[in-house]
This record gives C-alpha cells, structure tokens and sequence, in this order.
C-alpha cells in the first residue's frame, strides 16, 4: 500500500476512549429504543412478544435483552411498517433486493442523511481524500445507496463528485483519462473490468491518475485488491455498508489495517453473535454481524442480524482512531455453500484462483446435484499474456489449482480453464455463484 496523506475527520468521535463511546451509545441505544417502541408497531409487538420493555434498558450492557430484528422485519413490513417517523418527515427513499423478492425499504430523514454524510467524510479522510479532489462515482446511481450517498457526501467533504454511475465502461474510461479524478468509487470487480478493457484496448495506462479506490458493496479478498493496486497504481480502501442500516460508510479501512475495517460505532453499534444461538461471541471469533443504528430516525435498526461473517478487534489502531475493527468480510452466511457437509465461501475460492498469473481474475463456481452427490466445478479464464501453450502445461496448471481449492476449502472442485473474456462481467455487484441444486 502506497504512503499516502490521510487525516482523521472527526477526532472526538473517533478517537474517543472505549468507556466514554460506551456510555455514549448507552444514552443513543436508550433513546433508539424508546423512539423505535412508541412510533414503529412492528418493533412494539416485537417488544411485547420478547417480553422486554424499553424501560429494561439502561445502559449498554442491556442491549442483549433485546431481540435481534433481520431481513424478514422488512418484508413482512412492506414497504413501509418499518417507519418510525411519519412520512412527511422523510427526504428520500433507499432500497436493496431481497433474496424473498420483496425490497428492504429505507426512509432517511434529513438527519439521517446528515448523519450517512458525516460517516462517509470519515471514511473519505481515511482514504487520503483530499479537499477539491476530483470523485469519479461508477457505483449505480438510484435507490442504490452506493451512487447518492458518497455523492452528497463529497458535498459536506469539499471534494467536487463525478456522478458518472454504474455501465457504459467507454465513458468512463474516457472520465478517467481525460479528467484524470483523484478518486474512484465502484465494485471491486467493476474496477477489474475497467482496467481489463484500458489494458485490452492498449490505452496508456498513466493517463489514469487515481490516487485512492473506495472499493465496496461486495465480498473481496486481500488478493483482488493487490492486484487492482498493482495493475492501475492506486491505493485500494475497503468500504463497508448496508442499505438498512444506511448504505456505504458503516466502516470503511484505514492506510494501516488494509485488511481490516473501522466500523463508526458511535453511530453503528457493532456486535457478532454465534449463528446457532444469538450469544453474543468474544473479541477474534467469527461470527454474524449485528448493528444497532443508534442515531437513525426514519427506520432506526436495533440489534439488526446482517449475516455478514466476521471477526471484531477493539483496542487503538496505528493511525489513533479508536473504533473497533472487523476483518474483511468473507461473506454472507447466505452466500456459503454447503458440498457435501463442508462450508465453502467463494472468496476462498478466489483467494486461490489469485495466486495464479496464467490466469484472469474472473471465475464463477457452479453448484450442482449429480446422482444424489453436490458436484462443484470452477471456470476461470486463462491470461492471455502469460497462459501455458502446451496441453500438458494447461493439464498440469489446471490440477495445481484444483489442488490449491481443495487445500483451503477441503473439497474437490474440477476446473475449467477458459478462453479470455468468455464469462460474464458485472457493473456493479458480481453474481459468482450459480447453484442448480435446488432448482430443479
Ligand atoms: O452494498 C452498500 C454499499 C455500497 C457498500 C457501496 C459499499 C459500497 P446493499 O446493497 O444493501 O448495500 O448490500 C449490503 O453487501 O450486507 C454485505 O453482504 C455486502 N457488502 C457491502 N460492502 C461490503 C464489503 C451496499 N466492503 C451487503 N465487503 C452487505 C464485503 C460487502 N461485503
């Protein structure tokens, strides 16, 4: 990672020492829970039934006798039961596709949006973002979060924002050579896919003058964001975030903890729970991630289930900010496949496919059920500049990575290697995982 210039936005905030941030979320958790239990009727009946009243929170350390709120709130609540401010009250609309088909519906408030804005800033700052620069948003614009919500907080930043959104990669390679943005902000695959086509294209590639990427929205490994860094000559940050609980900014890494994630935890609480039983897990176990978005007011979250897999780390990181770290995410619980009674999380796969230079970083996995046996095979395009020319040498790089799959995954993937830019690429969020089984 380059040495690059950042600065802390919020110094009390996010500097502040852990007991004084405690007590801070207590007095926001307490009043969350109030606001929440007298305005939204979902949230009420979801009290009652857990036998709970918000008089029973008085501190942090109560925040476990509440139940967990998860993506089915919001659709047995469409589109709106999730509210617990009047409508009029509300500037904007927000929502992510469910797996159910129904939407998670978010309504922000003016201060919500004030709010989402400061969060972002922070990451901005830790991302080397510099008054005046130039941001060049390729994340879709819409009820997306990842267009609006950095573009009006490039606003309050001072940075001038660039809002180009998702698709048509022509223009926006043109955007990037000709007026050479300091910043981009897209899906790290999508920011593969721009690179593959300037390299394809045989463009010059330092006409591309990024300073810093602010890659999210999608799970990554280390390994993709060397390689961004390496092939474009930009420093890679990790954005984190989701719709519910307000969109990109929720954390984002810092220049030292690149693999790491500061979560803005006076405005986020963050805990992880064990899947099976919802106890809440010690710090450096994995777990799922829970948020309680203390300070929102259209659709305030508590103690709301993402089913993002991590591990959370406290203690003060080498850039002096105090909030507490997640590991980069490995993905959702839902995005883990099950072969065979083993759990296998794509990006593992991806980590080993990125050791490999005979190949591209673009693969998909395939699931399927085969004479009552899960099968899973692997395509993944070859590299142009440097793949093996004989068939024996193709042969003997194909089981190498099998052999890598089966190393960290412990199950037998068969691979397939295939012809350069055969599969398909995505603009925004990668779709890497087509699963049969139970389609049929
Ligand atoms: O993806 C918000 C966002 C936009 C984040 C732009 C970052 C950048 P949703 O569409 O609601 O919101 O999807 C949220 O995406 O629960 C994670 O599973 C995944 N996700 C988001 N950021 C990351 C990340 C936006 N940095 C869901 N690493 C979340 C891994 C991520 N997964």
């Amino acid at each position: 990672m380059a040495d690059i210039k950042t600065f802390i936005w919020d110094e009390k905030y996010e500097c502040m020492g852990e007991d004084e941030r405690r007590e801070l979320v207590g007095k926001r958790l307490i009043d969350c829970v109030k606001r929440t239990y007298a305005n939204a009727p979902y949230y009420k009946k979801k009290l009652d039934k857990a036998g709970v009243s918000p008089d029973d929170i008085k501190s942090l350390d109560d925040i476990e006798k509440l139940p967990f709120t998860d993506k089915l709130d919001f659709r047995d609540n469409y589109p709106f039961g999730t509210l617990a401010v009047p409508r009029d009250q509300l500037v904007r609309f927000h929502a992510s596709s469910g797996t159910t088909g129904k939407m998670k519906v978010v309504g922000y408030t003016a201060n919500d949006v004030e709010l989402w804005s400061d969060a972002l800033c922070r990451c901005f700052a830790m991302s080397g973002m510099q008054k005046g620069d130039l941001v060049h948003i390729a994340y879709g614009y819409g009820l997306f979060t990842g267009g609006l919500g950095p573009h009006y907080a490039c606003q309050k930043f001072g940075s001038v924002a660039i809002p180009v959104s998702g698709g048509n990669t022509a223009r926006q390679i043109q955007i990037l050579t000709e007026w050479q943005p300091q910043v981009i902000c897209c899906t790290p695959t999508y920011m593969l896919h721009i690179i593959d086509t300037i390299e394809k294209n045989g463009m010059d590639k330092s006409l591309v003058n990024l300073r810093s990427g602010i890659f999210g929205a999608e799970a990554w490994t280390h390994e993709m964001k060397d390689q961004i860094e390496s092939r474009i000559g930009l420093t890679a940050f990790d954005i984190y975030g989701l719709t519910e609980i307000c969109g990109p900014g929720v954390g984002c890494s810092c220049q030292y903890c690149e693999d790491q994630i500061h979560i803005n935890s006076d405005m986020f609480w963050p805990e992880i729970v064990d899947p099976e039983t919802g106890k809440v897990l010690p710090e450096g176990e994995l777990g799922e991630l829970v948020f309680s978005s203390v300070c929102k007011e259209g659709v305030p979250m508590i103690r709301y289930n993402t089913h993002d897999l991590t591990r959370i780390h406290y203690g003060k990181c080498a850039c002096g900010r105090t909030t507490p770290r997640i590991d980069k995410i490995t993905g959702r619980a839902d995005d883990m496949l099950i072969i065979r009674g083993v759990n296998v999380f794509p990006t593992q796969i991806e980590t080993a496919v990125m050791r490999y230079k005979e190949v591209l970083p673009h693969y998909m996995i395939y699931v399927d059920r085969i004479n009552n046996l899960d099968v899973i095979s692997v395509k993944i395009e070859l590299n142009p500049a440097s793949f093996p020319d004989t068939m024996k040498g193709l042969e003997k790089l194909t089981k190498s990575i099998e052999g890598d799959i089966a190393s960290i995954t412990g199950i037998h993937a068969k691979v397939q290697l295939v012809e350069p830019r055969s599969l398909p690429r995505s603009e925004g969020k990668m779709v890497r995982v087509i699963d049969s089984r139970f389609k049929k």
